[in-house]
């Protein structure tokens, strides 16, 4: 395929399972044979590269004591704005472009209070950004970020507002070594079941692997995951190297993701009851930089010679 070519139509397999009938291993068997044996159905997408030169992606204005270069999270319930506070040196890592890390959390009630929360001297948050969503769909608003321990490296932690404080409400198995990262992708429904699954990259910069965790309010569990990809740049503060986006049409969001080398965007379904590859495009340059979907099943991609690409996509599977 010339990837100079500025509309192309791609391809890809889809096969039509059903995970509530069949067993995990029956849907990985049928997976298998429908992606040999299925004739391909012909997707509309079309394909785009952009000059470099495009106007940078807009900033956000943060609160006073929030640290430079980090983003402010907005919730929808009881948390407004959450935001990462108190800086510190302890856990000289980098991977986000310095060494300067939060030890605090803070957050702007609905009632328009200030709470705080701050980890205790064994870790730092290794992320720029709270995310705040309902996960578990109970009225009230979680945090999701990035802690990395001195000892253990990274882990998910959940914090939520009860009984007017900022606590912990859950956090994932630590990876199991200092200086281990992990890079969130974000919250959807990827498998159609009705619970959010949360999404995060283990060890992007080396053979990342994707991953879905369960989060039921108490605890984060690890599910199904795949290996071979990345979303984030080491020694960058971009985290955003990823996207969730129905791209196939069939009303369950996807990940677009780009490979290990950063050099095809993959697009990954977790439709099935375990993730699989449904379309891979080859990119002509490596991806650097967030990803936008600010249009619906659109994607900009950002590469490192500072031209972009946008792919749409149009009809359904
Ligand atoms: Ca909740
Ligand atoms: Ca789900
Ligand atoms: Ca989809």
């Amino acid at each position: 395929m010339d990837l100079t070519e500025q509309h192309s139509t791609w391809r890809w397999t889809s096969p039509v399972l059903n995970p509530e009938r069949h067993s995990r291993n029956a849907v990985l068997l049928m997976a298998a044979w429908l992606t040999l044996a299925s004739p391909p159905i012909c997707a509309q997408v079309s394909y785009h590269v952009i000059p470099a030169g495009e106007p940078p992606i807009p900033g956000n204005s943060l609160p006073g004591d929030a640290l430079a270069d980090t983003h402010v999270g907005r919730g929808k319930n009881d948390i407004v704005q959450a935001w990462l506070a108190q800086p510190t040196r302890r856990y000289p890592h980098g991977v986000l472009g310095d060494t300067v890390e939060a030890t605090a959390v803070r957050v702007r009630t609905r009632d328009g209070s200030v709470l705080s929360y701050v980890l205790p001297e064994d870790s730092v948050f290794e992320d720029l950004l709270p995310r705040v969503y309902d996960i578990n769909r109970d009225g009230l608003d979680e945090i999701i970020l990035v802690r990395s321990r001195q000892q253990s490296g990274a882990s998910l932690i959940s914090l939520g507002i009860r009984d007017g404080k900022l606590v912990s409400l859950a956090e994932s198995e630590p990876m199991g070594n200092r200086n281990q990262w992990m890079n969130p992708i974000g919250v959807a429904d990827v498998d159609g079941d009705g619970n959010l699954e949360l999404l995060v990259v283990l060890s992007p910069h080396e053979n990342g692997m994707l991953i879905e965790y369960k989060f039921d309010g108490l605890s984060i569990v690890p599910g199904h995951r795949i290996s071979g990809v990345t979303n984030h740049i080491a020694g960058t503060r971009a985290q955003g190297m990823a996207a969730l986006m129905d791209a196939n049409g069939d009303g369950i969001p996807d990940v677009l993701i780009p490979s290990a080398d950063r050099r095809s965007l993959r697009a990954i379904t977790f439709s099935f009851g375990v993730p699989m590859e449904f379309a891979r495009f080859s990119l002509p340059a490596p991806a650097a930089g967030n990803f936008e979907n600010t249009q619906p099943r659109t994607l900009l991609i950002p590469l490192e010679d500072g031209r972009r690409v946008r792919i749409e996509w149009r009809g359904k599977e």
